[in-house]
C-alpha cells in the first residue's frame, strides 16, 4: 500500500487525513499503520496540552481488545485494574452490582483516558509516523467528491495534504462537523441543567470498585485511577465556577453525598486537577459525508454517567478502520457504505443508557417528591431484581459489537 509523501509544503499526499489526535483519532492511525495504510494526524493543541486533559477512566473489553490489537495494551494489561462489579448508594445504603455473575463473566477495567492517549503516542512516534501538533486553522475541502484535501496553517505557513478520505476525530468543538452543510445534519440534542465537578488527587481510593451515589444534595461519584490515586465527581450547578470550590468544600460536599461507611473511609488531600464539565446528550445523523466519516465525540456526546464516551469513540474506530482496510485491500466499500448506519445502532443504545444512569442518579431542579420517590423506587428495583440489575450490568460493560 501507498505510504504518506508528506514531508514537502506542496503535492503532499496521504492515503487518510486524520484531524484530531485523541483517543479516536490516534486509535484510527494506530489501526490503520498495522495494516498498511498511511494516515497523517493534525491536531490544533500541543501534544503536552492533549496530554493535560483528565476525561475518561473505565474502558470495556472491546476497548480492551481494540488497543490490544492495535498493539498498544501492554501497559494497561499491567497497570489498568479490573472491576467485577460497581456500587449504588442511595437512601444511605450502599448496594454491589455484580458485573461479572450478572454478565456471565465480563468485566470492566479501570485505565485513565490520559494513559491510553499516552500509549497511542509512543506508538506513533516509535513508528515515526506523522502527526502535526499545534496545525492551526485545519480546513477540509473537496470531501464531498472524489480528490478531498486538507489545509492549516503552521509557522505561519500554509499546508495542504491531498488524500483519499478524512476522519473527522475532532470532537464536539472540531471543525469537521462544522464542515459540513447545516442542510445535510439532523441534530438531536438534550442538556442537563446540572454538571460534574471532578477532582484528581493522589489519595487513595474511598473503595475497591466504584461507587455511584444518589443524594438529596446531588449525585456522587467516587472513581480511580490506581491504588494510590482517586477521581472523585460531584453533581454542581451549571452557575458554579471552580474557583470556587476549594480542595476543603470539596471533599466536605464529597463527604456528606456519600453512605458512612463510604465517609468515614474518605480520605482527604490536594487536588491534582479540578474542573467543571457540562453533561449533554448529543448525537449528529449521518456520521458520514462523501469521503468525510465522523468518530467519536465528533459525532456524539453522551453524559458520563454511563462511562460510555470514550468506549463509543473505540466502537466507532473500529468500524471505520476495518471499513478502510476493506476499501484498500479488498476494493470494496461495503464497510464505508454501511459505516454510519452500523454506528449509529450502537450509539443510540450508549445515548438511552447514559441518559437513563443520569436521570436515576442526579437531582433535577424541576422533580417534585413524587418524582424522587420514583427515582428511589426504581433504585430499590434495581437492587433486588436480577432482572434488573442483568439489564444495567450488560450495558455498563459494554453491549456486544454487531457482525
Ligand atoms: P477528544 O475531544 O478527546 O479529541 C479530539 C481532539 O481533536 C482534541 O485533541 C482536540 O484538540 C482536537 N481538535 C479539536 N478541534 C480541532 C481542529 N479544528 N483541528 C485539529 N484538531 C482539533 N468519557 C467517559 O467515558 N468517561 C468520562 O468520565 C468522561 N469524562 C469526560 C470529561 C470531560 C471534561 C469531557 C470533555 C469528556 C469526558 N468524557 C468521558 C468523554 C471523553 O472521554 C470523550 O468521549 C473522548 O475524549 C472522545 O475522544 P475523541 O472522540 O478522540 O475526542
Ligand atoms: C472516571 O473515572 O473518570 C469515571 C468513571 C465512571 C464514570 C465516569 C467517569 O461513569
Amino acid at each position: 500500500m501507498q505510504a504518506s509523501s508528506f514531508p514537502s509544503r506542496t503535492g503532499a499526499r496521504t492515503q487518510v487525513a486524520i484531524v484530531g489526535a485523541g483517543p479516536a483519532g490516534l486509535l484510527l492511525a494506530q489501526l490503520l499503520h498495522r495494516a498498511g495504510v498511511a494516515t497523517v494526524v493534525l491536531e490544533q493543541r500541543s501534544q503536552e496540552h492533549v496530554l493535560g486533559r483528565i476525561r475518561a477512566g473505565i474502558i470495556e473489553q472491546v476497548t480492551q481488545d481494540l488497543l490490544d490489537e492495535a498493539g498498544v495494551g501492554q501497559r494497561m494489561h499491567r497497570e489498568g485494574l479490573v472491576h467485577h462489579g460497581i456500587a449504588l448508594a442511595f437512601a444511605g445504603r450502599r448496594h454491589r452490582l455484580d458485573l461479572h455473575a450478572l454478565t456471565g463473566g465480563r468485566a470492566v477495567r479501570v485505565y485513565g483516558q490520559t494513559e491510553i492517549t499516552r500509549d497511542l503516542m509512543a506508538a506513533r512516534e516509535a513508528a515515526g509516523l506523522p502527526t502535526v501538533y499545534e496545525a492551526a486553522e485545519v480546513q477540509l475541502h473537496g470531501f464531498d467528491a472524489p480528490h478531498p484535501r486538507v489545509s492549516w496553517r503552521e509557522g505561519g505557513q500554509l499546508r495542504e495534504l491531498a488524500c483519499d478520505f478524512i476522519a473527522g476525530c475532532d470532537g464536539f468543538h472540531g471543525i469537521s462537523r462544522a464542515s459540513v452543510p447545516p442542510r445535510a445534519l439532523a441534530v438531536f440534542e438534550r442538556l442537563y441543567p446540572f454538571g460534574w465537578l471532578g477532582l484528581l488527587a493522589d489519595t487513595p481510593p474511598v473503595s475497591d470498585e466504584l461507587i455511584y451515589s444518589n443524594h438529596a444534595r446531588g449525585f456522587a461519584l467516587c472513581s480511580m485511577r490506581s491504588p494510590t490515586r482517586s477521581r472523585h465527581y460531584l453533581q454542581c450547578s451549571l452557575a458554579d465556577r471552580v474557583e470556587r470550590w476549594s480542595d476543603d468544600d470539596f471533599w466536605d460536599e464529597l463527604r456528606r453525598r456519600l453512605d458512612p461507611a463510604a465517609a468515614e473511609a474518605l480520605v482527604t488531600g490536594p487536588s491534582l486537577e479540578k474542573g467543571i464539565a457540562p453533561l449533554r446528550s448529543f448525537v449528529v445523523e449521518p456520521m458520514r459525508f462523501g469521503r468525510l466519516f465522523l468518530a467519536g465525540d465528533a459525532a456524539h456526546i453522551v453524559p458520563p454517567t454511563g462511562a460510555k464516551g470514550l468506549n463509543l469513540a473505540a466502537s466507532d474506530v473500529r468500524y471505520l478502520s476495518r471499513a478502510l482496510i476493506e476499501h484498500y485491500a479488498e476494493r470494496s466499500d461495503a464497510g464505508l457504505d454501511a459505516y454510519s448506519a452500523r454506528c449509529l445502532r450502537r450509539v443510540w443504545k450508549a445515548e438511552r443508557f447514559s441518559w437513563h444512569m443520569t436521570s436515576l442518579l442526579h437531582r433535577f431542579p424541576d422533580t417534585d417528591d413524587f418524582g424522587h420517590k420514583l427515582q428511589e423506587a426504581e433504585l430499590d428495583y434495581l437492587v433486588h431484581s436480577r432482572a434488573a440489575a442483568t439489564a444495567l450490568a450488560e450495558n455498563y460493560v459494554g453491549l456486544p459489537l454487531e457482525d
